[in-house]
């Protein structure tokens, strides 16, 4: 389904082989043409009648995201019908519909709210005469824009040329040649084997990249853990107010911005619990719904401390027009990383926009606070009851240890938090809060009360 037609629009693959971990050209040079507000008519497919509130908050997202690209939407359009059409996603008719609707509105691209199918996307570029886009390349494209560090940049770039592989095509065809047939057709099967190749190339470089800088991470991690601190992973929908939570209990000056997608690159700062206990909190990238999966895999990296997270701190927007759809959109992402068993605190921010839903949705979870992280109501309890969940994560208990094992008391001290220690004749007898598995491992020196 890949070459054939001959009529889709080339993807420059040239532009994504620059520099040692390669710019993405898509920044300057991307699905949007960011010298002028492009005008674009967001669709949709619901599926049924019931979902209509839901594919129209999911279509509202949509249009802040392309707002956030860089474009203005300027038309919607919504098509009730049992699935997606396989070759054109909403029906033939529709596509036709959607080409005159962005005919009269001037609209120089067309943007559905899910993932094409090469094939869709080169079938419905046909019928609209113009671009046809899909939420993933929209997601990823903001992505591309705000990538700075080399991990993050590295970790878009891949996810986009994954999305690209199957779209490669061949080249030739722009839209100004409409109509065209004999004559618009590309160099054929050797140049778009080629492009594959360079492609394929550079993905396992990339990922041989990755790989290095998760490596890393993960020694880094182990020191961490080594001594004996809880990791706690700030989540949420984007936007959410994360960063400005982990600027506000530990004043960390992470960016914070009213736009989607601000943080991509995991920032990890200390912080002393009121109980005594240090933590590492880590706020890092946001979540939204239909997520895409290229992005997911190709930040395997950055969300690794989700995953290793003993608990996390799950930031909700408030003021949200649904608020229960971003949860369960940020639940959706917890599941595919495999962190959804991880304890989470729900954390209701802006309560200060929105005291009274802030309330409500305290209410409906167990382990909830509300909290306005602009004006700081609400964080003490946030940090009690944290303190409160991380001390059912371990236990005090009694230790004896022969002063032949100083091996041992090291470890306690790395492993846990030593509240006393008395020399006795033969050893130490030591109390010490300490982690379930630590408390495992240290088995044979409990002194059973
Ligand atoms: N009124 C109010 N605004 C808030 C609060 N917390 C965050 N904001 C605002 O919400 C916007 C987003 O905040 P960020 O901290 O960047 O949100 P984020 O979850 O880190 O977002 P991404 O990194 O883009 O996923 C900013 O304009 C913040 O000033 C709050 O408690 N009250
Ligand atoms: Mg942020």
């Amino acid at each position: 389904m890949t070459e054939e037609s001959g009529h889709e629009p080339q993807f420059d693959i040239e532009e994504s082989h620059r520099g040692a971990f390669g710019e993405y050209g898509g920044t300057s040079k991307g699905l949007i043409d960011r010298s002028f507000r492009e005008r674009i008519v967001l669709a949709a497919v619901t599926l049924d009648k019931e979902q209509d509130t839901k594919a129209e908050a999911s279509l509202e997202e949509l249009a802040l995201l392309v707002d956030t690209a860089g474009a203005d939407p300027v038309g919607r359009v919504i098509q009730n019908r049992q699935a997606p059409d396989k070759t054109t996603y909403v029906g033939r008719g529709k596509a036709e519909e959607l080409r005159e609707v962005s005919d009269s509105l001037d609209a120089d691209t067309v943007v559905f709210d899910n993932e094409l199918t090469p094939a869709q996307q080169g079938n419905l570029e046909k019928i609209l005469k113009r671009s046809a886009l899909d939420r993933t390349a929209l997601i990823l494209d903001i992505f591309a824009q705000n990538a700075s560090s080399p991990e993050g940049k590295a970790q878009v770039e891949l996810a986009q040329l994954k999305y690209r592989l199957p779209r490669l095509r061949r080249s030739g065809y722009t839209f100004s040649q409409q109509g065209g047939g004999i004559g618009t057709r590309g160099p054929g099967e050797t140049q778009l084997e080629v492009d594959r190749r360079r492609l394929m190339r550079r993905i396992s470089r990339l990922e041989s990249d990755l790989k290095q800088l998760r490596k890393n991470r993960a020694t880094q991690s182990k020191s961490r853990k080594r001594t004996s601190n809880y990791g706690i992973a700030i989540v949420g929908y984007t936007n959410a107010g994360k960063s400005t939570l982990l600027n506000a209990l530990t004043n960390a000056g992470v960016l914070v911005e009213d736009r989607l997608f601000a943080t991509l690159d995991a920032t990890t700062r200390r912080l002393q619990l009121p109980g005594g206990e240090t933590v590492y909190l880590t706020d890092t990238v946001g979540f939204v719904r239909k997520l895409p999966h290229q992005l997911v895999d190709a930040f395997t990296s950055t969300l690794d401390v989700v995953i290793e997270a003993n608990l996390l701190v799950h930031v909700v927007d408030s003021s949200d027009p649904d608020p229960e759809g971003s949860i369960e959109a940020v639940h959706s992402v917890l599941r595919e990383i495999g962190a959804d068993d991880i304890r989470q605190i729900y954390v209701f921010n802006k309560a200060d926009l929105d005291p009274l839903a802030a309330e409500r949705l305290v209410r409906q979870e167990e382990d909830a606070v509300a909290v306005s992280a602009v004006t700081g109501q609400g964080l003490e309890d946030l940090l009690r009851v944290i303190g409160e969940h991380l001390r059912e994560l371990s236990e005090i208990v009694q230790l004896f240890i022969p002063y032949d094992r100083g091996d041992v008391l090291a470890k306690t001290h790395r492993e846990g938090e030593v509240l006393e220690e008395i020399p006795e004749e033969k050893g130490w007898k030591v109390s010490a809060r300490l982690d379930k598995s630590s408390v495992g491992r240290l088995e044979n020196f409990l002194v059973r009360a």
